[in-house]
């Protein structure tokens, strides 16, 4: 082989050589994986909030529409659809049924403590609501009153107690310096149905009665379930009251009216929120006209219309005296949940206390205590048959319904 031809014998073997190079072999290829699957949605939680009322006895009236105001904001809960830690969250209800009645109070405290409950709304009454206070305080669980007004309450110094009415040391003298102004009576009687509530507001208002000088007659007493007062009327009778105040709820308040009316005595009659119900028209009749009455927050009718609607459409009655204020008390539960993202009541409690909140009843903020601040106080008189309110007290300000719907309105 010549030089040329050895030459181009080489050339076409190198250009063999890189044509076979330039023929890339597959690289094996990983087989298809299957798409990673999505985060699995976090599963729903239960939430449980415990409801307290009598729902048996003379006031479970009270009791109902006490549990109707916490129901109705627990399904509005659910329907918002509210997520804690990134986890759909399902509020539950348990509502249960103190009967008034303090010993049966602290067993169902303790039921709801058992059932791991994160809240409590009530209880209704101070003398159920104070003792359990205690249980609840116990066991770190947040509780709010929509209806306990002693001042006893929030004088424990437990962190975990709040009330959304104001107390009865504001009540007792507003309705006791109402009745001053209006009746200016020389001569009072005044009468308790021996509950932390009854006696504690007539002691309130007796002492108000007092340091204006007027003469105040022996305290009478009955109980929460007195039905025939003609003995302690019968007793008043003789020393010719000008003004008579009862403090006890409307299912004894209403009898004693009827009695001392059919008894001839003519004293102006005055009764505390637990008495101030348009039941009162059907327990005393014609007796129960010209009432004078006090609730310690905003009257019902001034409750915001989406709640009196709400309630009205959910219930198919109107609203009686306090479920605006449980219906505020269960929502301020659950917003301070939302602030804390938990509803570990460790971790939300301070949430609530911070609570600054525009609800059914008005404006809530706590004080210290554990108090509503600046709570109305409204004073009515029973007219037609309907407790109908005279004036509406926030502060050093009086104004009547229509003012205060109109000051509402503007906010
Ligand atoms: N505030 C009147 C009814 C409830 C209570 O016992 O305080």
């Amino acid at each position: 082989m010549n030089s040329q031809l050895k030459t181009l014998s080489l050339s076409i073997a190198a250009a063999v050589v890189m044509i076979g190079c330039g023929k890339k072999e597959e690289a094996p290829q990983p087989a298809p994986q299957a798409a990673a699957p999505a985060p699995a949605a976090p599963a729903p939680v239960t939430v449980k909030i415990g409801h307290v009322a009598p729902l048996t006895g003379g006031i479970a009236h009270l009791g109902k529409d006490n549990e109707n105001g916490a129901r109705l904001a627990i399904d509005e809960a659910n329907a918002a659809g509210i997520k804690l830690g990134g986890a759909p969250v399902k509020f539950e209800l348990v509502a249960e049924d103190d009967q008034a009645d303090p010993k049966i109070g602290n067993t169902v405290a303790q039921k709801l403590v058992d059932a791991k409950v994160a809240g409590v709304v009530g209880h209704l009454n101070s003398g159920t609501t104070i003792p359990a206070s205690a249980i609840y305080n116990q066991a770190g669980i947040p509780m709010i009153s929509g209806s306990a007004t002693n001042p006893a309450l929030t004088e424990q110094g437990f962190k975990n107690v709040f009330r959304v009415v104001g107390r009865d040391d504001q009540q007792g003298p507003a309705v006791a310096n109402y009745l001053i102004a209006t009746a200016k009576p020389k001569v009072a009687a005044v009468i308790d149905d021996a509950t932390a509530y009854g006696e504690g507001l007539a002691n309130e208002v007796e002492k108000t009665f007092k340091a204006a000088g007027i003469k105040v007659l022996p305290r009478e007493k009955g109980t929460d379930k007195t039905a025939d007062w003609k003995a302690v009327l019968t007793k008043i009778k003789g020393k010719k009251p000008d003004v008579v105040f009862y403090g006890g709820m409307d299912a004894t308040g209403g009898p004693l009216l009827k009695q001392a009316r059919e008894l001839k005595i003519n004293a102006v009659f005055s009764f505390g929120d637990g008495a101030c119900t348009d039941k009162m028209a059907e327990l005393a009749g014609a007796a129960a006209e010209g009432l004078i009455c006090s609730q310690a927050g905003i009257p019902v009718q001034a409750a915001g219309k989406k709640f009196l609607d709400a309630y009205k459409a959910k219930f198919g009655i109107d609203p009686i005296l306090y479920s605006p204020f449980t219906y505020d008390a269960t929502w301020l539960l659950v917003e301070a949940m939302k602030k804390a993202d938990s509803a570990d009541p460790a971790k939300y409690l301070s949430a609530l206390a911070a609570s600054s909140y525009d609800g059914a009843s008005g404006h809530i903020e706590f004080d210290e205590k554990g108090d509503r601040k600046d709570a109305e106080m409204t004073i009515f008189t029973m007219k037609e048959g309907k407790v109908t309110p005279l004036a509406i007290i926030k502060g050093d300000k009086s104004l009547t319904l229509d003012e205060y719907a109109a000051q509402s309105a503007a906010k």
